[in-house]
């Protein structure tokens, strides 16, 4: 099952590129590819080399970092853009061409029979020229392009035999996951190539639609951190991580799960961005229990309450007790955590205390610490 076998390939570096606040420097750069690097992600997309002479240099650098994780760039469907590309020592090239009607009369303006011709053109010159490198095609706005398009340039890519890994990509995140799961289920079927996808997050769906992917036979998925990307980006891979995890640990536990929350800082300082406080994982909130009821649960069993345990991600999580909805099991906890010991009637009278003066402002944790000292008389 893919699930046990995908791919990651982290797109920070090309995709992230293409956040509004996004502009990285070379030691970014290297800091960025080395922590993912570190986490496990298996391959890195970075811009392309035409973009400017700094990118080309900065795919040399990534190139010859010694890293673990092969480097792939992303390039338009053309001779020259690719030659640039090889030229560099990348593991691998992404190519992709725009096919939706959009694409098609707005971006390049050619029919489906010359992007097939053209495509021919570009990657028998890519195998011709570099023999191992790994060939990944796209089309551009997979989701909005006509189905019987699509499979007249795939299959013309495939039969070609040269192709690694077909792309399907969520441009403008109009997909749903039913549609992502019926397209990358029959390219599977009918090509039997690795198929990647890429999902931007515009209507939300981005996470459930690479699940989807991936339960259609997907190998590959495509992430930046933190979802960084065009617009408001794409697959988070903290958000991916979340999704697989839940299914079952075992799909990632490959990855060195603890640095998550350090690639979303880095991500967030670099960019001048605030981690969101509902982030996956990583979110200021995500693992703060307030209400009473959940409180006292999660304090017997945290699985009640946590679908994800905040020490596989070096983590940890916090009772929230000094507001209107305390319970006195979170007060008698705080009360154990600051080695004091109280009787029942008194932590039950303070929890009362705590519920009044909140009714009117919320107390600070040392606000309820300091009512717990003096009720112990310390
Ligand atoms: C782009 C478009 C792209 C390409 C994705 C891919 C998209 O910014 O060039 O090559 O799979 O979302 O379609 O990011
Ligand atoms: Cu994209």
């Amino acid at each position: 099952m893919p699930l046990d076998r995908f791919s990651i390939i982290d797109s920070t570096l090309r995709e992230g590129e293409q956040f509004s606040t996004a502009t990285f420097s070379t030691s970014q750069k290297l800091e960025i590819a080395g922590l993912l690097d570190e986490f496990g992600v298996e391959m890195l997309e970075l811009t392309s080399p035409c973009a400017s002479p700094q990118s080309e240099a900065d795919l040399r650098t990534i190139v010859n970092a010694g890293l673990k994780a092969r480097i792939l760039t992303h390039i338009r469907c053309n001779k020259e853009d690719a030659r640039r590309a090889i030229d560099t020592g990348v593991h691998g090239l992404d190519i992709v061409m725009g096919t939706s009607p959009q694409l098609m009369q707005h971006s390049h303006g050619k029919t489906i029979p010359e992007i097939i011709d053209l495509a021919t053109d570009v990657i028998r010159f890519v195998r011709e020229q570099a023999p191992e490198m790994v060939i990944r095609f796209s089309t551009e706005d997979t989701f909005r392009s006509r189905e019987a398009d699509l499979l007249r340039v795939y299959l013309a890519v495939a039969d070609l035999g040269m192709v690694n890994r077909l792309g399907v990509a969520d441009t403008v995140g109009v997909a749903l996951p039913a549609q992502v799961y019926n397209m990358v289920h029959q390219l599977v079927r009918l090509t039997g190539l690795d198929v990647e996808f890429h999902g931007h997050n515009d209507s939300g769906c981005a996470i459930a639609n690479a699940c989807a992917a991936l339960e259609a036979g997907a190998t590959h998925i495509d992430t930046t951190i933190l979802g960084i990307g065009e617009r408001n980006g794409i697959t988070p891979l903290g958000g991916l991580i979340a999704r697989l995890y839940t299914l079952d640990r075992s799909y990632v536990a490959k990855y060195n799960l603890r640095l998550l929350p350090e690639l979303d800082r880095l991500i967030a300082t670099i960019c001048q961005i605030e981690i969101p406080f509902n982030n996956y994982i990583t979110g200021a909130s995500a693992f703060i229990h307030k209400a009473g009821i959940h409180a006292k649960a999660v304090l017997a069993d945290p699985t009640t309450y946590e679908i994800i345990s905040p020490d596989d991600f070096g983590l940890e999580r916090e009772i929230s007790i000094g507001h209107r909805l305390t319970g006195w099991n979170g007060i008698r906890q705080r009360a154990r955590a600051l080695g004091l010991t109280l009787d029942d009637n008194t932590l039950r009278a303070i929890t009362q205390t705590v519920k009044q003066r909140a009714d009117r402002q919320a107390l600070s944790l040392s606000e309820v610490d300091a009512l717990l000292r003096e009720a112990a008389g310390s």
